[in-house]
């Protein structure tokens, strides 16, 4: 098969030669695939582009994409339309070139392809993976919450590296998702690049990387990125809980409430203790629950033999009673930080954060909605 690497750069005259070098050394590891190195260059000031340029004659396999500067999304668009339509690549990699990825792993990677994995990512965050140890403690955690952020806010836990750009991605993984991939820059290219290839039902892996530090030249990642990152995890959020099955989710919740307080109120009312009032206002909503989200919210997924109900009921009852458990240490952390008074205030919250818990348990784990995709 056709590998092409594709190495974005501004500004990397010190690392670009050295690189190339590099990666033509270790596609010796992999020589049953034939490997064209192609550097993106937004017409960097420091001559980067004309290096390459002088290079070509030196690596035929080397070619050399040059155009405006239009951030690093942009670049990695061009490059991988170009490696695709021009150069016929079946697997594409994305690498850095300023040797912050090591590219003696590269083998490592497409031994993961050659295995039958279309979409292989180098990962600081799993076991044997690392950031530099001499990142400053803000620099280690800003990066850990950034992963953090994008694990929450895209619901998905099953990949620990998202912004991570050492990658081995076969092409039809990418013609799927290309129409999706416009107008993203930096982190957030790489993040909505691995978001949506999530979707389209590819084998994904992550291997360890040891990301190192950057030897020569500047970072040109800066605060915009995490600007339009948080932009971007807030719009997913909104598109996808926006749609119908959320809002009936929500009603099917409000119904539920109902036969709680109304059970609640009555049975008190007969003289029975309100604890056992709630218990049984609470089972009996519980039951209305997964009885309507079952015929309506879920009904694409309609759990229907008899022999399946009782352990999916059970399955249901534990997955809500999570977020019973969160709406308790919400107002308890709550409380005992801003005292008795503020309750409501994490009572609400609490709720808030367990309506998420539950409409992510029931997609995820009770009613299954979405395509298994297999991250190992
Ligand atoms: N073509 C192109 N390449 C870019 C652009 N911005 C960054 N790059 C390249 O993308 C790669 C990653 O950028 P870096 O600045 O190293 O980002 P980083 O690794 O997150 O930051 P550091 O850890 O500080 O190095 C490098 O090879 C850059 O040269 C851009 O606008 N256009
Ligand atoms: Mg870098």
């Amino acid at each position: 098969m056709k590998i092409v690497i594709i190495i974005p750069t501004y500004n990397e005259v010190e690392n670009i030669g050295r690189l190339i070098e590099a990666l033509e050394t270790a596609s010796r590891r992999f020589s049953h695939h034939e490997t064209q190195l192609l550097v993106v260059d937004d017409n960097s000031p420091d001559g980067t582009g004309k290096l390459v340029e002088k290079l070509t004659k030196k690596f035929p396999s080397l070619t050399l994409l040059s155009g405006e500067k239009q951030g690093l999304g942009q670049a990695y668009l061009r490059g991988m339309d170009f490696a695709v339509d021009k150069l016929g690549a079946d697997i594409i990699v994305e690498i850095d070139a300023d040797f912050q990825h090591d590219p003696l792993a590269l083998p490592a990677f497409i031994e993961r392809i050659d295995a039958g994995y279309d979409f292989v990512i180098g990962s600081r965050y799993i076991k044997g993976g690392s950031i530099p140890n001499n990142w400053s403690a803000l620099r280690k955690l800003l990066s850990k919450i950034g992963n953090l952020l994008v694990r929450i806010g895209l619901l998905t836990f099953g990949v620990h590296d998202w912004t991570s750009g050492y990658r081995a991605v076969k092409t039809w993984v990418y013609q799927r998702t290309r129409t999706q991939l416009t107008g993203f820059n930096g982190y957030t290219f790489q993040v909505a690049f691995l978001h949506q290839v999530l979707r389209s039902g590819a084998k994904v892996v992550e291997i360890p990387i040891q990301f190192g530090e950057r030897k020569y030249g500047k970072s040109k990642i800066g605060g915009e990125y995490v600007k339009n990152l948080l932009i971007y995890l807030i719009k997913t959020r909104i598109h996808e809980t926006a749609t119908p099955r959320f809002l009936k989710f929500l009603v099917v919740g409000t119904i539920g409430f109902v036969i709680n307080t109304v059970v609640l109120e009555v049975l008190v009312r007969l003289g029975i203790r309100p604890s056992i009032s709630g218990g049984i206002g609470g089972e009996l909503a519980i039951i209305s629950n997964f009885t309507f989200n079952n015929i309506w919210t879920f009904k694409e997924k309609k759990i229907t033999s008899i022999r399946q109900i009782p352990g999916k009921f059970i399955i249901f009852n534990l997955a809500s009673f999570g977020s019973v458990i969160i709406q308790t240490i919400t107002i308890e952390i709550g409380t005992r930080i801003f005292g008795v008074p503020t309750y409501r205030i994490f009572y609400v919250l609490g709720v808030g954060i367990g309506l998420i818990w539950n409409y992510f348990m029931y997609n995820r784990v009770v009613w299954q909605t979405h395509k298994k995709t297999k991250i190992s």
